[in-house]
């Protein structure tokens, strides 16, 4: 759907002001969308993670962690899939509030893309690279978006997101670097004209939601305080937009494409956004090693786990 078709609809939890400045600014910021309880549920599946990393001993398809990491000191970096890691996150991705501001920003028929959670350890978690999320897995329309929900307070010193008001209406940059190689990220040469001196940071209480447009230039800068800064990414489309490049194995879930809002489409609506592909990630790694933390290296292949009774995946139980 184009913009215009997706404000005629009927919002669902957005003022209409705050959809129109969505397709203006590419983005919008919610300071405490989601209340205490929400955000205590979430938490409390976060602890549940945490404390199963402590026997992971190192970087899998579930957990990046940091040198050092050590069941008596789990030092995360991202948890990935965490809807199929801990039922109150894929409730929450599918079931809560989320999905229907999903619903707001790409129509009322709405497919899950992913989620995860990135840390930013207290002092130690760096920046992430500026970039857009569209050439990672572009899509037959631009209707892709990506929701950060800070579960826990952050402030402009803890490594917010930033993100460039308009920067989503300008070109998709190359994330390949001057050899040709995948780097995830827009060139340094790039960053003046992708608005990067322009970026604001979103801090905001835990419960705030950050939502930006698939072509967004974004990034983050480190955490310099002494807490940990963990924000969950859940990621939607419009259920008319396709990838038309493989799924990252990283990112792949049984849940991956399942619709949440509405109905599944009869047939891609396609809109032109041009852009270079990304590599084959059916090939190759998902992200080089040399992202930040290495917080996107791949971990062995897992597609799809059986998920027992809980919910929970059962080579976690
Ligand atoms: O964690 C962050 O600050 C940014 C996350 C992000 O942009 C990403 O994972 O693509």
């Amino acid at each position: 759907m184009l913009p215009e078709s997706v404000l005629a609809c009927p919002a669902r939890v957005l003022a209409q002001a705050q959809r129109v400045q969505f397709f203006r600014d590419g983005f919008v910021r919610l300071p405490g969308f989601f209340a205490g309880p929400a955000i205590a549920r979430l938490q409390g599946a976060l602890g549940e993670l945490i404390e199963l990393s402590r026997e992971r001993p190192g970087n899998d398809e579930d957990y990046t962690v940091a040198p050092g990491h050590a069941a008596a000191n789990p030092r995360l970096v991202t948890v990935r899939r965490v809807q199929d890691m801990h039922p109150a996150f894929w409730e929450f991705a599918a079931r809560s509030k989320l999905a229907d501001l999903a619903a707001d920003l790409v129509g009322p028929d709405v497919k899950f893309r992913e989620a995860y959670i990135n840390f930013k350890r207290a002092r130690e978690g760096e920046a992430v690279s500026w970039h857009q999320d569209f050439p990672f897995f572009p899509m037959t329309n631009r209707a892709m978006i990506t929701a950060l929900v800070h579960l826990d307070d952050v402030s402009e010193d803890m490594g917010p997101i930033a993100v460039v008001p308009g920067a989503h209406r300008g070109p998709v940059f190359d994330h390949y670097d001057g050899a040709g190689v995948w780097s995830g990220r827009i060139a340094e040469c790039d960053e003046a004209l992708a608005g990067v001196p322009r970026a604001l940071a979103q801090p905001g209480p835990a419960g705030t939601v950050v939502i930006f447009d698939s072509c967004m230039v974004h990034g983050s800068a480190p955490n310099k305080t002494a807490r940990n800064r963990p924000v969950l990414i859940v990621g939607y489309a419009a259920a008319d937009a396709f990838a038309y490049t493989a799924t990252p194995p990283s990112m792949y879930s049984r849940r991956t494409w399942q619709i949440v809002r509405g109905r599944g489409a009869a047939q891609a609506h396609f809109e032109a956004v041009p852009c270079r592909v990304p590599p084959d990630w059916s090939k190759q790694d998902y992200v080089p090693p040399d992202w930040p933390e290495g917080s996107n290296v791949l971990g062995p292949k897992s597609p799809t786990t059986e998920m027992g009774a809980q919910g929970i995946r059962k080579d976690k139980l």
